[in-house]
């Protein structure tokens, strides 16, 4: 069986579960602590980074967007529209949702793994900034949640997920429509809720 190295609160492993489950792929999940480099993560990504998908001729698939297409191949397409335009659509909104995480994974850590008196605010208001700009421009124009969605849709969902536990209370202001669709992915896809990151 597929196994997907992984941890609750990352939001691209997050992405990556929904999608598979979503696609109806079963994976068999592998808890890893990153900080703790063990050795079935640095073998099969050396950047120690998660999440990673074992197949199981022992090859191993980096980053999560990587992920992401590899399942839409397994499951002929479940995640990815055929149609070019549509597809490129996924595409970039799997991206920005993607790149709204790098910038808070970039403040979390530049938190966590400075002394407090070596914290660059500067640093943390240029990152802060982009999240809130594509915050902006998502929750005027909210993508569509029809029966049928995509990694992009999937990709926000763990988005927020992960903002809501590093950044609860901080960037829900003013973007009542995101929150709104937050909620109501959670009520249109419920079996999906589990791997919000927690
Ligand atoms: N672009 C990568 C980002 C992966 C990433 O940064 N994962 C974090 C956890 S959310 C990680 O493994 N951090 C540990 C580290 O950077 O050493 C992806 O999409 O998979």
């Amino acid at each position: 069986m597929l196994r997907l190295l992984y941890a609750s609160t990352s939001p691209y492993s997050s992405k990556v579960r929904m999608a598979a489950l979503y696609a109806g792929i079963a994976v068999d999940l592998v808890p890893v602590r990153t900080e703790d480099k063990p050795a079935e993560l640095i073998a099969s990504n050396p950047l120690g980074k998660i999440p990673v998908l074992v197949l199981d001729d022992g090859r191993s698939i980096h980053d999560s967007r990587a992920i992401t297409q590899h399942l839409n191949r397994m499951s002929k397409n479940a995640l990815f529209p055929r149609n070019p335009d549509k597809r490129l659509e996924a595409e970039v909104l799997e991206a920005l949702a993607d790149g709204i995480c790098d910038c808070a994974l970039s403040m979390v850590y530049e938190r966590r793994t400075r002394p407090e008196d070596m914290v660059y605010q500067p640093w943390l208001d240029r990152q802060w900034a982009k999240i809130t700009g594509a915050l902006d421009l998502l929750n005027a124009n909210p993508p569509k949640l029809p029966k049928k969605i995509t990694a992009g849709q999937i990709a926000l969902r763990a988005c927020l997920g992960y903002l809501s536990l590093r950044f609860a209370g901080k960037w829900e202001k003013g973007r009542n429509r995101l929150v709104r669709w937050a909620a109501r992915f959670d009520e249109k896809f419920p079996e999906l809720k589990s791997c919000v990151p927690a």
